[in-house]
């Protein structure tokens, strides 16, 4: 038999095979018999490298090492879904559409948890896959969805085509990870979604490979090519090419049936192999599908409905306060440990004096505890028939838990402060937030050190970072600390002194200056002298900076100590002024500038930053507003849109002779 043929042929064996195995969860043949013929294409494969197939089940093993994930535009927005929360809602959705168009059927799908992708094929082989990202634009891991088996890798349909899905993580492939996560003391995985989504940002393919992912698919991406009359169809349509389409879908005629059947899956929720976080409900008729349209965001056809999060009963056993950088004081929950939605959870957010005492809250209660967007635990309310006599009503501390001097309220806010500046507390923190990555990013000092050196009586304010070099010595005979690794940080502290303005900015830790306002005080006053300078009208007067931030910046300059900090941190060298930009004016300064398609030239994160020294403020999507698009190859719908609105385009030739830029 020639070579290429059976080549062909086994491919096709071993492509029925895994349909069989990984989409109809029906074995055809065991393990050894499929081992056989792998290792048989396998060889032919070697010594026929003419002869090897792009969609080839050898190329679905892993081993690669990626270095990134480029960003790709949809040809068009995937969007997102409106919610219900009950029947109220969903009858509200209804009673929209049949107004509107008249009877339709219905289609109930489980909602999977994962993540949404889009994939492509031409002539029948697997082309692309491209995470939802922001909707417009996502990432290409078709490396790493080749590596999900029940994806197929070759189909019947020749046409182009594109299909929209969902990729998610079985619940026994997660439950596999986090006990290995578990034997080798690593971080766990949160969820079987954050586990998907983690496993598909992985470079190193081998182990995406190992993770087991999968996917349904529920979305033709390219429908307006394709001439199919209903949802139904098009689910059918998949299955037949060999797609995984989960098969718990209904048709229904009317919203009380189609509520029947949630309540059916709600009490089946659990028992499904993958998480499910609600259930979509979509008009059948294409055509209806049309006429109804879309809102800027989701579709008027169709709807999420949301399972209310699961809830738990435990007891409260005590209240405890945590000071924060700004003297913030977090009241936090100690419960008894319970499982809820997938994790055991101990402690609680109580938020404030407010939320404790509306709720009446008390130390000893029984409490209903949830997940807030099923990752925060909070406590909902107490259980008063479960109460006792020991249960008083919770008094807000007067005093601060670490210092013990008084906490003050001030009126129009709801959270206590411990307002001495000197507290260990606030102290520790706001030197753990000054070092910490987003701020002045000193490698190596983090914060069991901060807290250790704190103790030693080595680091009692942020000053003091940059004295540490004078206690090498000491530092030394700690245990823990070697040689190399106390160099190393040393000197990442001397090289955290040539640091932007603006990340040392942040790291002072002024409250209601987050990373974005301190990028703007930078850049609006350039030196440190004209922030202490500013009054609250030259600040409130900015562009989105308000009063109560303005008053914040007022009163951490007024305070001596603060002034102090900065003029021995000024000392010391550090940067405490904006570098001017070389080019001064440029076509792109306080402009609006959108970015689309491929760049050939530069890769899109060097054009940003390129802009951004610039002046120039980057957005997403086209509109009235924007100035400028800048468009590389393979620009869609947003160079047309700008068209339309008579934008002003530039190539990316244009724009890189206008920036003067070289590659280096
Ligand atoms: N059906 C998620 N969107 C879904 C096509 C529409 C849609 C979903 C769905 C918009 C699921 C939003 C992200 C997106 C493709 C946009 C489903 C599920 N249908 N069964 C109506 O199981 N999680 N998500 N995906 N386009």
């Amino acid at each position: 038999m020639d070579i290429k043929a059976r080549i062909n042929e086994i491919i096709r064996l071993l492509n029925t095979y895994a349909h069989a195995y990984y989409v109809l969860d029906k074995p055809m043949i065991d393990d050894l018999e499929y081992d056989r013929y792998y290792q048989e294409l396998k060889e032919l494969e070697e010594q026929n490298p003419e002869f090897v197939q792009e969609h080839s089940p050898t190329f679905r093993v892993g081993g690669k090492l990626l270095d990134g994930f480029s960003k790709v535009e949809h040809k068009r927005a995937m969007l997102s879904l409106q919610n219900a929360y009950n029947l109220e809602d969903l009858l509200a959705f209804s009673s929209r559409i049949e107004k509107e168009v008249g009877k339709v059927n219905y289609v109930v799908e489980l909602k999977i948890d994962g993540l949404a992708m889009s994939i492509h094929y031409e002539d029948g082989v697997y082309q692309q896959a491209i995470t939802r990202g922001n909707g417009t634009e996502g990432e290409d891991v078709s490396e790493n969805v080749r590596l999900i088996r029940s994806v197929p890798m070759k189909i019947d349909c020749l046409s182009p085509v594109e299909l929209r899905g969902e990729v998610f993580m079985p619940k026994a492939s997660f439950d596999a990870i986090n006990k290995e996560k578990e034997a080798n003391n690593e971080d766990l995985f949160a969820n079987p979604r954050n586990a998907a989504a983690g496993t598909i940002r992985q470079l190193d393919t081998s182990i995406v490979a190992k993770r087991k992912l999968d996917a349904f698919w529920y979305q033709l991406g390219n429908d307006d090519e394709f001439k199919m009359n209903y949802h139904s169809e098009v689910l059918e349509f998949f299955s037949e090419q060999g797609f995984k389409v989960n098969n718990q879908y209904k048709v229904y005629d009317n919203m009380h049936d189609v509520y029947a059947y949630i309540e059916e899956i709600t009490t089946l929720r659990n028992s499904y192999p993958y998480e499910i976080d609600g259930i979509v409900i979509k008009v059948n008729e294409i055509e209806m599908q049309h006429q109804l349209g879309y809102t800027a965001k989701t579709p008027k056809w169709g709807i999420a409905y949301k399972f209310p999060a699961e809830e738990v009963v435990t007891k409260l056993s005590d209240i405890t306060l945590s000071v924060g950088r700004t003297g913030k004081i977090t009241p936090n929950a100690v419960l008894e440990m319970v499982r809820v939605a997938g994790t055991k959870v101990s402690a609680a957010q109580l938020h404030n004096e407010d939320y404790i005492r509306t709720k009446d809250i008390r130390i000893h209660d029984f409490v209903v505890v949830r997940k807030a967007g099923d990752i925060i635990p909070e406590v909902v309310s107490p259980i008063i028939d479960r109460r006792t006599n020991e249960c008083v009503a919770y008094e807000f501390p007067t005093t601060c838990p670490v210092c013990h001097e008084g906490l003050v309220r001030k009126e129009e806010e709801s959270a206590h402060f411990c307002i001495n500046v000197d507290c260990e507390a606030r102290v520790l923190e706001s030197m753990i937030h000054f070092a910490s990555r987003d701020a002045m990013n000193i490698d190596g000092l983090g914060d069991k050190k901060i807290e250790f050196l704190y103790k030693q009586g080595l680091l009692r304010t942020i000053e003091d970072i940059y004295e540490l070099h004078k206690h090498k010595e000491k530092i030394l005979m700690f245990e823990g600390f070697q040689e190399k690794s106390t160099q190393n940080m040393l000197d990442a502290i001397e090289l955290s002194k040539e640091n932007s303005f603006e990340s040392l900015l942040f790291g002072l830790g002024i409250a209601q200056v987050g990373k974005k306002t301190a990028k703007i005080l930078a850049r609006h006053f350039l030196t440190i002298e004209r922030i202490v300078d500013a009054t609250k009208e030259e600040l409130e007067n900015i562009r989105d900076i308000g009063h109560i931030s303005a008053q914040s910046i007022v009163d951490f300059f007024a305070n001596e100590k603060n002034i102090e900090i900065m003029n021995v941190l000024k000392e010391y060298g550090l940067n405490m002024k904006s570098v001017k930009l070389e080019v001064v004016e440029s076509p792109f300064t306080n402009k609006n500038i959108v970015l689309t398609g491929t760049l050939q030239y530069m890769k899109r994160e060097e054009a940003k930053k390129i802009l951004d020294q610039l002046g120039a403020n980057i957005v997403g999507s086209v509109s009235k507003k924007t100035d400028i698009v800048i468009f590389g190859e393979n620009a869609g719908s947003k160079l047309d849109k700008a068209q339309k609105l008579d934008i002003l385009l530039m190539d990316e030739a244009t724009f890189i002779s206008e920036v003067k830029y070289e590659k280096d």
